[in-house]
């Protein structure tokens, strides 16, 4: 069976890290659009150009490098994002595009010919940290989310996508990305505990679940912390804190595995001894079950206008992103499971909590995901580490996949989704 290089494949995730690494940790912050993002897509592309891919990058700043194939049928594509949040780890996103880059150089020195061209993606935006929704470069590729809508969007410091674009100088490739995809395989880190827990290597990824981003901002008066009756108060951050308990409370008494995150609070001015004038906090929904989603959406907005109500102040709703619960292509999910069994490697079927390119590119070609374990279940923390012989078995198994599927001649065997 073919081997992957895997101290190579960990050198390239551990040179990636060093772009936007914080201090002497071993996390990264690479914000979408950020000058981090722009060197770490200067390092991917140059790697891509070392290992004879056709680049292209399109409007919104997603790169495609591209090995072709003997013939013309549409490619198969793999990847992810080398984007971060603040306190990123050095494995998400970063993994699927070093392993897709593992698969290129492994068949270059085996001198592997395949009938379709395979392409790695590096999305951009993927976390929708700083530019929501997240996915949005996979969106726009995909064609759901309108280019010049994303390149208007406006961050959490004030600056659209377009500006940052043109500051850091990413700009669309004349040779464009092909749009007709075969198949899109994406290999990834749990992020979660699960398969730690269960002590599988493989994650057969079914699904994704749910998510739903909403932005509340509330509207009181400020005043004077010791001489203002509590009975004359609009306390903003009062309201902003009562909606957080009341989502997280909600997860409870909604079925389905309900979560609830309040990630990202401000309050103006935000003094020890000011009663806060404004707060703006979001809240995070995630389910695998749509209906109970859209039941706790309902509860928290319902809450949200009484709590804003009762203490006398304004609230303003925006939703920030939303996606329903996606499935994956059976065929490639089997697919998945073969090589993982027959590379003896424990393997458990689960749902993705977090949210991956691969659910938007599963409305435009059979899509799958290959997850590999996350020590303690810990990410978007800087400590997030996933084990150097998990790292190999999961680009093992992409490497099975993707062969797989760049000698498929009939398109109908990976449909069926
Ligand atoms: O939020 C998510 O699930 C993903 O990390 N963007
Ligand atoms: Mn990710
Ligand atoms: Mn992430």
């Amino acid at each position: 069976m073919v081997m992957i290089n895997i101290d190579r494949l960990c050198a390239r995730i551990n040179a990636l890290a060093e772009i936007g690494r914080v201090g002497d940790t071993h996390g990264v912050c690479r914000l979408a659009f950020s000058d981090e993002d722009r060197l770490a897509r200067d390092h991917i592309a140059q790697l891509m150009h070392t290992l004879g891919l056709a680049v292209s990058v399109d409007g919104i700043g997603n790169i495609f490098g591209k090995r072709a194939g003997q013939t013309e049928r549409s490619p198969v594509m793999t990847g992810s994002h080398i984007d971060s949040v603040r306190t990123g780890g050095r494995y998400d996103g970063t993994l699927g595009v070093a392993a897709g880059l593992e698969v290129v150089e492994r068949l270059n020195e085996l001198g592997i010919d395949t009938e379709r061209a395979l392409v790695v993606a590096v999305f951009a935006n993927e976390e929708g940290a700083r530019f929501q929704p997240d996915m949005m470069g996979s969106l726009v590729f995909q064609g759901d989310l309108d280019l010049v809508q994303a390149l208007d969007t406006i961050g959490i410091d004030g600056t659209s996508i377009r500006d940052n674009l043109r500051r850091i100088g990413i700009a669309p490739t004349t040779r464009t990305p092909d749009k007709a995809i075969h198949a899109f395989v994406e290999l990834h880190i749990e992020q979660g505990p699960v398969l730690e827990r269960t002590g599988a290597t493989i994650g057969v990824v079914e699904g994704v679940q749910g998510i739903s981003w909403t932005e509340f901002t509330i509207g009181g008066s400020s005043n004077h912390a010791g001489t203002t009756p509590m009975s004359m108060r609009r306390d903003a951050a009062f309201v902003a804190c009562d909606i957080a308990v009341f989502a997280r409370r909600l997860c409870s008494a909604i079925a389905g595995n309900q979560l609830a995150t309040a990630g990202s609070m401000s309050v103006f001015p935000n003094l020890v001894n000011v009663i806060p004038s404004k707060a703006v906090i979001t809240i995070d929904l995630r389910n695998t079950n749509e209906e109970q989603l859209k039941l706790a959406e309902r509860r928290v907005l319902a809450y949200a206008k009484d709590a804003a109500a009762s203490d006398g102040t304004t609230l303003d709703v925006r939703t920030l992103a939303r996606f329903e619960p996606v499935s994956f292509s059976p065929q490639i999910m089997s697919r998945v499971a073969r090589s993982a069994a027959t590379r003896s490697l424990r393997m458990h079927r689960m749902p993705s909590g977090a949210g991956h390119d691969a659910q938007i590119l599963a409305r435009m070609c059979p899509a799958g995901m290959i997850f590999v374990p996350s020590v303690g279940g810990v990410s978007h923390n800087f400590n997030e580490f996933t084990r150097p012989d998990d790292l190999e078995a999961g680009a093992m198994v992409l490497w099975d996949v993707l062969l797989e599927l760049l000698n498929e001649r009939d398109p109908a065997s990976t449909a069926g989704i």
